[in-house]
């Protein structure tokens, strides 16, 4: 069951009279500490388990980001330190979480199988009765939401850092995916970074380390521990979506081919287990798929800087039909095709264009769209095309989970490789790819062997004749210094202040600059300052954003748009078709003044 607005501030009463009741004096305050482990002895609701509880110190900095708490492996493995963040996060739900199941799993980066046992111990003492656990400490992300709902679980602690490279001089990280199977909303997250101040008991319970690589059920007193296939659930929920049939048949095609890098990160076995087991495609096509805690050395974000491997491989001569990559955690995905990148902000509204005709799930129609707001606005004219519900919404997927709960929307993406739909609430990599091929098998059904095949390039140039080419690129510069970066912000926020319609920049002329502030059409909730944008009366744009995941440093990602429906332009290069813009914005943000930049780190 959601947990309405109503609820929330039912239970925020009770823990607030808790907390006024027993104030908590400041770490290492002796006073502060008794009322507190007080407070959690009452906590412990499990039939036959001790409870520790292991008094512990507030931790700096434990503010979750745009997708959960990010930071260095090595912080992570300061004492208590993920123990903290999660125990604040049981504190934060309640009495809620007493009796419910808790799913766990994380996409194998190092300290994930240590971390793993820390957490069921501290659901156990909380007051969890069960865990679900992937095997091995592995799940990827759009499983676990794809588990969340399927087995109505209470929610699910991922344990990722997503496209950031791993191991103990890397990342890691947690998030909290709520009862739908969506990333926590801000209310629980800011609720989380309160607890994490004062924290000051860790309630765990007194049970040893679970065997995590044997599938079965594990028991103490009334609190088990399920360990279960990761890839299970999530294939049950595909096969709802997907014909799986039509899918088979045209990967037995002799003269498609396709390539899918799991760049040594989750979805080796999920690639495996669907490409190549459930679909016939030969195991050979499934690139790395072995996972590795340090993603062997590797980034594993899928994009042309980072997916440097399959890049080649794409342009290569012979080169696959179809190429794809995804990230640590198996949500974000690159589509590629025979020496073609298909933007992200392309790939969602391509994808929207054709759900009806080609995804059985879409059958329906579609309820309605919605995009990241920096995401390119190629979307917008599908959903005009199509006459559904269009929503703008802040970076971050955890906005569009109220939209699709409410019936708004089946679709939705982001420029950040992110594309998903309905059928689950998180970011899906393996349904973008699956959604691409039963685009191609449908559109190649009357295409006999050895014809002519409708290629990736095809469709996403078929797409640009009709609606348009929305010219997209970002920039990021990694590991700024956080100073010089939030100098430039301000420096923005002072041009934007004094920007007026008419003004010009260059050869555009200014429509509105702002930063955004977008208000959830579901529950009315407000998020303010997500990016600086400035757009123009030709309908292009410049938007300039802080990122939320990284884990040290300041990344700023420069958004670049410009929309072109002259026949003539539609095949130009995008960085060709951008430069003028991306002129305009380094001269507005004196980006390279401020930090010293002279090049970004990555060019999508
Ligand atoms: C997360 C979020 C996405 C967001 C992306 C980039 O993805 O789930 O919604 O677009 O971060 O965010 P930022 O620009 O703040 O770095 P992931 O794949 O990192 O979990």
């Amino acid at each position: 069951m959601r947990l309405t607005q109503q609820a929330l501030g039912a239970r925020r009463t009770v823990q607030d009279r808790v907390a006024k009741s027993c104030p908590r004096m400041g770490a290492g305050h002796s006073k502060g500490r008794g009322k507190a482990a007080k407070a959690s002895a009452a906590m412990a609701a499990v039939a036959g388990l001790t409870v520790k509880h292991v008094p512990t110190k507030p931790y700096e900095g434990q503010k979750t980001g745009t997708s959960g708490l990010r930071k260095k492996t090595k912080e992570f493995m300061q004492e208590n330190y993920l123990a903290n963040w999660v125990q604040s996060l049981f504190t934060a739900l309640g009495d809620e979480i007493k009796g419910q199941s808790l799913g766990l799993g994380g996409d194998g980066r190092y300290f994930g199988k240590e971390g793993a046992q820390i957490i069921i111990k501290l659901a156990a003492g909380n007051g969890f009765k069960k865990v679900v656990v992937g095997q091995n400490a592995l799940m990827a992300t759009p499983a676990a939401s794809a588990l969340i709902r399927r087995r109505k679980l209470y929610g699910g602690l991922i344990m990722s850092a997503s496209h950031n490279p791993g191991g103990p001089e890397n990342d890691f990280g947690i998030k909290f995916n709520y009862t739908g199977g969506e990333p926590a909303p801000e209310r629980i997250t800011d609720k989380i970074y309160g607890e994490t101040t004062k924290v000051s008991v860790l309630s765990m319970a007194d049970i040893p380390d679970v065997d995590l690589s044997k599938v079965g059920v594990t028991k103490f007193g009334d609190f088990e521990v399920e360990v279960v296939d990761p890839v299970e659930d999530y294939l049950a929920t595909l096969k709802s979506v997907f014909d799986f049939d039509l899918l088979k048949g045209f990967l037995a095609r002799k003269d498609f081919s396709l390539v899918f890098d799991s760049m040594h990160a989750v979805t080796g076995p999920y690639a495996k287990r669907i490409l190549v087991e459930e679909l016939g495609a030969p195991a050979s096509c499934v690139k790395d798929g072995v996972p590795s805690p340090d993603f062997n050395g590797g980034h594993p974000d899928p994009n042309l800087t980072y997916a440097e491997e399959l890049v080649k491989i794409m342009w290569s001569d012979p080169a696959p039909a179809f190429g794809a990559a995804s990230d640590g955690d198996g949500d974000r995905n690159m589509i590629l095709g025979n020496k073609f990148f298909v933007n992200p902000s392309d790939s969602v509204a391509i994808i929207a264009a054709n759900a009806q005709a080609c995804i059985p799930y879409f059958k329906g129609g579609l309820k309605g769209v919605a995009r990241s707001m920096p995401t390119s606005g190629a979307l917008d004219r599908v959903a005009a095309d199509l006459s559904v519900p269009f929503f703008e919404t802040p970076t971050g997927w955890k906005f569009f989970g109220n939209l699709m709960d409410a019936g708004k929307c089946s679709v939705c993406g982001e420029e950040s490789f992110g594309t998903g739909g309905d059928h689950i609430r998180e970011k899906d990599g393996i349904f973008a790819v699956l959604s691409w091929l039963s685009i191609l098998a449908s559109k190649n059904k009357d295409v006999p062997e050895g014809g002519q095949l409708v290629t990736v390039q095809d469709v996403s140039v078929a797409h640009w004749k009709k609606y348009g080419r929305n010219f997209f690129s970002r920039y990021d510069y990694e590991e700024c210094a956080s100073a010089d970066a939030n100098k430039m912000v301000d420096h923005l926020r002072s041009v934007i202040a004094a920007a007026k319609p008419g003004d010009n920049f260059g050869e555009f002329t200014l429509s509105a600059a702002d930063d955004f502030e977008y208000t959830d059409p579901i529950d009315g909730s407000k998020a303010s300052k997500q990016g600086l944008r400035f757009i123009f009366t030709d309908g292009s744009r410049i938007i300039f954003r802080l990122s939320g995941t990284g884990s040290s440093g300041a990344t700023i990602r420069l958004y670049i748009e410009q929309y072109t429906s002259d026949p003539a332009k539609l095949m130009l290069d995008a960085q060709e078709a951008l430069g003028p813009i991306i002129k305009v914005a380094l001269e507005v943000s004196k980006l390279q003044e401020f930090t010293g930049r002279t090049s970004p780190t990555v060019i999508t």
